[in-house]
């Protein structure tokens, strides 16, 4: 099975609520390892290279000026399959159409300000993670389930 990291951003609007605890213990709970965590208010140029690919769209001035409204976290979470994982976990770009049980089908209310972003592919989450982190700020260590996977 495909071991992977993904990048994770939980966004202003979550911080602003109190609910990071919340969002990290989805991810715990899955067993899924924290190998990078920061609290930090992205810049212009870090949310332009972050959402590029949405650069030209009628909503992509409000996202970035959305990003940049107040501190995120930023994540990597690695595990088995971690990618498709964790975006399970979160649930689809819509809250209204992601399931109960994910986090933007329980906390999310619009699209543009859904919650939490995770990467959609390995190259994406590679590209994304290296905006916001150096190899050196990336912890290796063992989970005490981790011998189970
Ligand atoms: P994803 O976050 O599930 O990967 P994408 O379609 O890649 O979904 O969109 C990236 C982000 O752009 C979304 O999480 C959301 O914040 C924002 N976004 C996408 N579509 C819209 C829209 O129609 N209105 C406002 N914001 C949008």
């Amino acid at each position: 099975m495909e071991y992977e990291r993904e990048f994770v951003m939980i966004k202003p609007n979550s911080v602003r609520r109190g609910i990071i605890g919340e969002i990290i213990t989805r991810l715990e709970k899955r067993e899924l390892k924290i190998t990078a965590l920061k609290l930090k208010n992205i810049t212009e140029n870090e949310a332009e290279e972050l959402y590029k690919e949405h650069e030209g769209k009628a909503f992509y001035e409000e996202l970035i000026d959305f990003i940049k409204s107040g501190p995120v976290i930023l994540m990597i979470v690695e595990g088995p399959r971690a990618i498709d994982m964790v975006r399970h976990i979160i649930g689809v770009a819509d809250p209204l159409k992601s399931s109960p049980g994910s986090i933007r089908g329980e906390y999310g209310l619009t699209v543009g300000k859904n919650i939490v972003h995770a990467s959609d592919s390995p190259v994406s989450a590679e590209r994304e993670l290296k905006i916001f982190f150096n190899e050196e700020e990336i912890i290796e260590y063992k989970l005490n389930t981790q011998k189970d996977l």
